[in-house]
């Protein structure tokens, strides 16, 4: 099967999985694990932060990020299409106890002025903004990445108010493979990060949060009380280790890849590519309304081929590490014959 569902499917090559087996494990809740531990101090320096947490997920990650941010009762400013507004289940109203007031954004960047218009909390009948999110790339943008001046602005409307940033960084990474600027120049912009090591990097399980020595002290609590304090985790934080320090500049295959697809899809009539192709995220329409995204899903892999529905009448193509210029050529073949 040529698996284009999502980057997430990738799966643990053989170093990753020697390194599975030789990890030096300890008990993480005591702080003992030394790969954990390696992982962790790495992250942070990578991002630019003081600290830095292994998470099971990034939707974990994030939503460890809104329950120290925010008090129950206020209110978290967020981009409309944004994962944690669409696809996470509600946590954050959930858990936090918390509202969300979404803004439209343009490839997934919210207007700054939008943003501190939308600012409340000084009337006693409102809710008051206790955190910003924003998403880089941005998933439903198609894997668009947003500018360092976007968020730049956006963390200057937030400190002039005193409210934090966090950052789904799910796919940080893809946005430091398309413009050559390192994370950290990202991050700098944020006061907390979630980044996936289990999408394009190819680790089999989990993400990083960072920020702060006490923000990372309250997440270990936050992550403990969810259930996310594991034992001999250094089995996961091995290839997670790998996936960080050497394959963050293997996006750029897939980044390649992905502009190959868009090439070739692009001269074939019955489909469109929505998006601008920035990183490794294609969105591509049907142009006959006639006919449907599940035909086209069950056309595609009768050809052997995954790929998702994401939204009406969109499919979704994310290249990953399974992923060689061959697939491209054998799925572009199989979408001309539809
Ligand atoms: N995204 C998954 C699905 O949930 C849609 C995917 O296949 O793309 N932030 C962003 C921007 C994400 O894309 C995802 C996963 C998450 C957070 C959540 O990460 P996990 O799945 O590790 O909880």
């Amino acid at each position: 099967m040529i698996d284009l569902r999502s980057d997430t499917v990738t799966k643990p090559d053989e170093r990753m999985r020697r390194a599975m087996y030789e990890a030096e494990v300890g008990d993480d809740v005591y702080g003992e694990d030394p790969t954990v531990n390696r992982l962790e101090q790495r992250a942070a320096e990578i991002l630019g932060k003081e600290a830095a947490l292994f998470v099971t997920s990034g939707t974990q990650g994030n939503q460890i990020a809104g329950l120290i941010h925010c008090r129950p009762g206020q209110e978290v400013i967020l981009e409309s299409q944004s994962h944690i507004f669409l696809y996470e289940g509600g946590a954050m109203s959930a858990l936090a106890g918390v509202q969300l007031k979404t803004i439209d954004g343009i490839r997934g960047a919210m207007d700054p002025t939008l943003v501190e218009a939308a600012i409340r909390g000084k009337d006693i009948h409102e809710p008051e903004t206790g955190l910003i999110c924003l998403e880089n790339t941005h998933n439903k943008a198609g894997g668009a990445v947003l500018p360092v001046e976007h968020m730049k602005a956006i963390y200057e409307v937030a400190q002039a108010h005193n409210i934090p940033v966090h950052l789904d960084g799910a796919r940080l990474f893809n946005a430091q493979a398309a413009t050559g600027i390192p994370v950290a120049e990202f991050a700098n912009y944020t006061d907390t990060v979630q980044f996936c090591l289990s999408k394009g990097l190819g680790a089999p399980v989990g993400s990083i949060i960072a920020g702060s020595a006490d923000f990372i002290h309250q997440a270990r609590k936050w992550r403990k009380r969810l259930g996310g304090g594991l034992r001999q985790v250094g089995v996961l934080a091995a290839p997670a280790l790998i996936a960080l320090e050497e394959n963050p500049e293997r996006l750029q295959k897939d980044h390649q890849l992905a502009k190959l697809l868009a090439e070739g899809i692009r001269q074939l009539t019955t489909l469109r590519v929505v998006n601008e192709v920035d990183t490794n995220i294609l969105l591509v329409e049907l142009t006959d309304p006639s006919h449907t995204t599940e035909h086209l899903l069950s056309h595609l892999k009768d050809n052997s081929i995954l790929a998702g529905g994401f939204g009406a009448g969109v499919i979704r193509l994310v290249t990953n590490n399974g992923i060689d210029e061959v697939h491209i050529q054998q799925t572009l073949h199989a979408l001309s014959k539809f």
